[in-house]
């Protein structure tokens, strides 16, 4: 077929459905006499483009007899000029089942949007296929479509209804239920009937004036009916068929509508490529009743539905499948079977289909946003969790549903924990570098470094308090303060002992500079004592020599008190520091005091000595200078 104009205008394409594969393998013998051998295929390519369509759909399919413009009308009803092939010979042009590759929009009565699948068969009666041949597919195309379109050519006069004489072997061709026991071959036609389409039969080349036998207008409708009438004086054996085909079209399609259709053209040469004539310079009462026709064709769909369920694309090809199969095996395509077939079949892809659209969400939230708090993955959860379960929902059917359902339920609880354990690994490792950085930052490059070094504990909790807050900031996911609690309290730990370590070496230092004092006490001890003898009968040096002693008491005094406080200091930082150390603080501070009150005592009694250097008042004499 050559490339259609609408190909490249991306609005659909015809693409076979149903062919027979004559290379198909352990190859079908002719042995129904279909005058064909091979076996019925569903093409891939036409279960892809139905797979894609998710909502609710109708399928309009038509069938007729061949070489009567049903291409033609098709393309006219998915609004192309061209598309399937118009074939000009009295060769048969369409082959097995083509479809419409893109659904074409259209309203249900109730004027719910609804996406159609449009369907064009091959003609009936083709010269290669045999009776049995044009009864499978017919029976395919009413098995899967709910709007049957019947094309034929001139009037619906006898050898129209004689045409359809397969229509009464339908009861034959497809079941709705399988046959358990012997005897059970009957079948309910009333049964059978609710699983059949409606059904409109398109007259073309319709040259007639719409009249009944007084003259009076009719509807086109009223002329379906009066042809599917029964004729009284049925005595000859082909009438009585005719009759029958006629009970049994009445008893099939319950929902009848018909439409004439004018010859679309006056030049035979011309009529032979229609397609290829514009259609605005086709005869206007054709343009417009083609027209009318598509419109009401496409406003009036019904749902196709199987067991009141409303079939969904991949429903429909699930269902193809299962008819094709059973036909394949020289069966009857049986309804309840392929019911079920595609409801475990729906259950199964559901199952899969909604499992893997939860793991995958949770699976790139997890990538892209974990950590986060229990809050938000729980809130990703039931969001995603909600959004498989309708989808599941909308596939599932039939008796498996609840099983899948509870299986769909538990894979995605376990998915869950597997992705709150993910959550929790990923947060302690968040937290554990957030915190070691900040630790760094705040802490580490301050211990025992530089003018930043930390002096005492107020520091050391100060910086730990700039690390809580920043951390509180930061932090991400569940494991955000356990990772505080045992991280912080460590590394707090750390830095108290690194200061108490700090300070004991401090105190150290302060004990060297006591006893370095001391020995300058004890040397000054001895100068006094040389000095009051040397002194002792000079009162004017003596009072010199006092003062020079005076002067040095009082830097020793100063520099006692100064080391005081540093002793004092040390411990009370290594007190705050560590309650550990306290003991030998204690002990330092006690020895420091001891010391300094050592020294107190020694300045006091130097003082006392200096005191007694003191020039006596006159009257004293030399008395006062002796001790
Ligand atoms: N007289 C007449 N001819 C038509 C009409 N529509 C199409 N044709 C012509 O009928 C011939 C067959 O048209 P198709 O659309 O291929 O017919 P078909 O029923 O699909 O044929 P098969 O696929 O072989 O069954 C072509 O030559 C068309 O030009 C019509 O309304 N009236
Ligand atoms: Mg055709």
């Amino acid at each position: 077929m050559a490339e259609s104009a609408n190909e490249s205008k991306g609005q659909g394409r015809p693409i076979p459905f149903v062919y027979i594969d004559e290379s198909s393998e352990g190859e079908k013998t002719d042995e129904q006499g279909d005058g064909l051998s091979g076996n019925f295929t569903v093409n891939e390519e036409a279960i892809e483009a139905l797979r894609k369509i998710n909502g609710p759909i109708a399928v309009v399919a038509i069938a007729g007899l061949y070489r009567t413009g049903k291409s033609y009308l098709v393309n006219r009803i998915v609004g192309q000029q061209s598309g399937f092939q118009v074939g000009p010979t009295v060769e048969a042009c369409t082959r097995g089942i083509w479809m419409w590759s893109e659904p074409v929009e259209g309203t249900t009565m109730q004027g719910e949007k609804i996406s159609v699948v449009v369907i064009d068969t091959e003609g009936l009666g083709g010269t290669k296929a045999s009776d049995h041949y044009d009864s499978r597919i017919f029976s395919l195309a009413v098995l899967l479509c709910s709007k049957l379109v019947y094309n034929s050519m001139g009037s619906i006069d006898e050898n129209a209804i004689s045409n359809l004489s397969f229509v009464a072997n339908l009861s034959q061709m497809i079941r709705v239920k399988t046959v358990q026991n012997e005897g059970e071959e009957e079948q309910d036609v009333e049964e059978l009937a609710s699983f059949f389409p409606s059904f409109l039969w398109v007259v073309r080349d319709f040259a007639l004036d719409l009249v009944d036998e007084d003259g009076n207008e009719i509807s086109e409708k009223d002329y379906l009916e009066d042809s599917l009438e029964q004729t009284e004086d049925a005595y000859d054996e082909a009438t009585a068929e005719r009759n029958h085909v006629r009970a049994c079209l009445t008893a099939f399609f319950q929902n009848r509508e018909c439409t004439t259709l004018v010859r679309p053209l006056e030049d035979e040469t011309k009529l032979q490529r229609v397609d290829c004539e514009a259609f605005d310079t086709l005869r206007p009462a054709f343009q417009k009743g083609m027209e009318q026709m598509r419109t009401r064709l496409l406003t009036t769909l019904p749902k196709k539905t199987v067991r009141g369920r409303v079939l969904t694309g991949p429903m429909l090809a699930t269902l193809a499948k299962t008819y094709v199969g059973a036909i394949n095996d020289n069966g009857v395509p049986t309804i309840s079977t392929a019911w079920e077939h595609m409801a475990e079949n729906e259950c199964r892809e559901g199952l899969a289909e909604a499992t893997e659209k939860y793991e995958s969400g949770v699976d790139s939230y997890v990538a892209k946003s974990c950590p986060v708090g229990e809050a938000a993955l729980f809130e990703m959860h039931n969001s995603l969790r909600e959004d498989a379960m309708s989808m599941f929902e909308s596939r599932s059917v039939g008796d498996t549903a609840a099983a899948a359902k509870e299986t769909l339920k538990k894979s995605v609880a376990e998915h869950f924990l597997a992705a709150q354990k993910r959550n929790k690994t990923l947060s302690t490792t968040f937290c554990n570098d957030t915190l070691a950085a900040l630790v760094d930052e705040h802490c580490d490059q301050r211990l025992g470094q530089g003018e930043n070094m930390f002096a005492n504990m107020d520091e050391v909790d100060k910086a730990f308090g700039t690390i809580r807050a920043l951390y509180n900031e930061a932090a991400r996911g569940p494991e955000a303060s356990s990772v505080l609690a045992t991280v912080l309290f460590n590394q707090y730990t750390r830095a108290v002992k690194f200061l108490q370590k700090q300070m004991s070496e401090e105190n150290s230092h302060l004990r060297n500079e006591i006893d370095a004092k001391e020995k300058e006490r004890q040397r000054l001890m001895v100068d006094l004592s040389h000095e009051k003898t040397v002194h002792a009968m000079d009162t004017k040096e003596a009072s010199s020599s006092k003062n020079v002693l005076t002067g040095k008491i009082a830097t020793l005094e100063q520099e006692l008190t100064s080391a005081k406080e540093k002793a004092q200091s040390a411990q009370k930082t290594a007190t705050d520091a560590l309650k550990l150390n306290e003991i030998e603080l204690k002990n330092n501070e006690a020895g420091a005091q001891k010391e300094v009150q050592t020294l107190r005592a020694e300045v006091k009694r130097l003082k006392e000595e200096q005191n007694l250097y003191v020039a006596p008042p006159a009257s004293a004499g030399c008395q006062c200078i002796v001790s």
